[in-house]
């Protein structure tokens, strides 16, 4: 039976908004991020529009590097109240083409189309459909991956981007994914990925050549999931919310409301290193990880951030609280409270063991 699982992730997503909204900017490279200060600004590029990225900008990038580049760019301060509710309404749209929903971020989300299509030609339809309805309503695009598994849909939705449409076929896929780079895997980014350049895996194609065990041996943990992602095999499922519900959580309030950057830090640090004492006493493992800020009165925010795979890694959970808080720092408001939850949690059982081995024998 055909499995067809859609990843959709909207187009340059904060940028996207501010086009829509100022139509004169259409066309144009457009960049959401921190003030650029005629290239003295301090701070990183948000997103930018594909018209940008010509120029060689992209996320995370510092402001004053992308000026240089894009002096003539149109620099826009991020609204974020704006994107979050362009994006609930975004999310309830796709959600109505399937029960089996999972939201991932502010722009991605997963379908799993089992029950409703049958067929390529189906789904095809289906996907130009809830394409249209979005920018119909929401003004926006979207671009869609199809494919038997979560990790093989994301890799297809980022392939036509923008306004893309991806189906990957599990007879063919591997010859799509061959010739890509490896950082397409979900998981291998700027830094991983030098790593795996050293010992001669750059393409997809190399991780398809070389035997599990040899993957498992030179990249260790790293090396297992990008040679199971590239070969399609990931059995996760698409489910709304199942293990969020399951998490473990922890908040401080200040004795009094604070905007010092050193003790909110220190508080943040110690809860995570409080929650991770039961993490590690239960072999606890998790994907998502949120950071909750309460200012003084009362308005509360959340963020989270997911890794593709499940980790135990209190570095990396205050790596993405940090880069979490960054939205938050010039808010020139007092914080009140703070908090950490980690969730999508897994208890690690011997048995996953068992499963590798049965893969390392194909
Ligand atoms: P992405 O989906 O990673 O990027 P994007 O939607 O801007 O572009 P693409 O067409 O490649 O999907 O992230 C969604 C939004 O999250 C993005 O519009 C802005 C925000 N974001 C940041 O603020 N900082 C970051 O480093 C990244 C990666 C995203
Ligand atoms: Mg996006």
């Amino acid at each position: 039976m055909n499995r067809f699982i859609l990843h959709c992730d909207l187009d340059s997503f904060f940028a996207s908004v501010e086009i829509r909204d100022n139509p004169v900017y259409k066309g144009k490279p457009v960049i959401i991020g921190a003030d650029p200060k005629e290239g003295k600004g301090r701070g990183v590029v948000s997103t930018c529009s594909y018209e940008a990225r010509k120029f060689g900008l992209h996320s995370g990038m510092p402001i004053s590097q992308a000026f240089k580049r894009c002096p003539h760019g149109i620099y826009l301060r991020p609204n974020f109240e704006k994107y979050h509710r362009a994006s609930n309404e975004v999310m309830k749209i796709i959600k109505s083409y399937s029960p089996l929903f999972q939201q991932v971020s502010i722009d991605e989300a997963y379908l799993d189309m089992i029950d409703i299509c049958s067929k390529y030609g189906e789904v095809r339809n289906i996907i130009e459909t809830l394409k249209n309805e979005i920018y119909m309503k929401i003004g926006i695009t979207i671009s869609v991956g199809c494919a038997h598994t979560k990790s093989l849909a994301k890799i297809a939705s980022d392939y036509n981007k923008p306004n893309g449409i991806t189906i990957l076929k599990p007879e063919s896929f591997k010859e799509v994914l061959k010739n890509m780079d490896i950082t397409r895997i979900p998981g291998i980014g700027k830094k991983t990925k030098v790593n795996y350049y050293k010992k001669g895996i750059r393409k997809i194609g190399d991780i398809l050549n070389t035997p599990l065990n040899k993957m498992i041996r030179k990249f260790g943990k790293s090396g297992e999931w990008a040679w199971k992602i590239s070969n399609g095999l990931d059995s996760r499922e698409v489910k709304e919310f199942e293990g969020e519900r399951k998490s473990i959580s922890k908040e401080r309030t200040f004795l009094e409301d604070t905007d010092d950057f050193k003790g909110i830090i220190t508080k943040l640090e110690n809860i995570n290193n409080n929650i991770h004492e039961k993490i590690i006493k239960h072999n606890i493992f998790y994907r998502t990880v949120t950071l909750k800020i309460r200012f003084e009165g009362y308005e509360t925010y959340t963020r989270s951030r997911s890794v593709p795979y499940p980790i135990q890694d209190k570095k990396k959970v205050m790596k993405i609280i940090l880069q979490l808080y960054k939205e938050f720092s010039n808010s020139g408001k007092k914080i009140r409270l703070v908090g950490i939850k980690l969730s999508n949690l897994e208890i690690k059982i011997s048995s996953k063991q068992s499963d590798l081995m049965k893969y390392a024998s194909i």
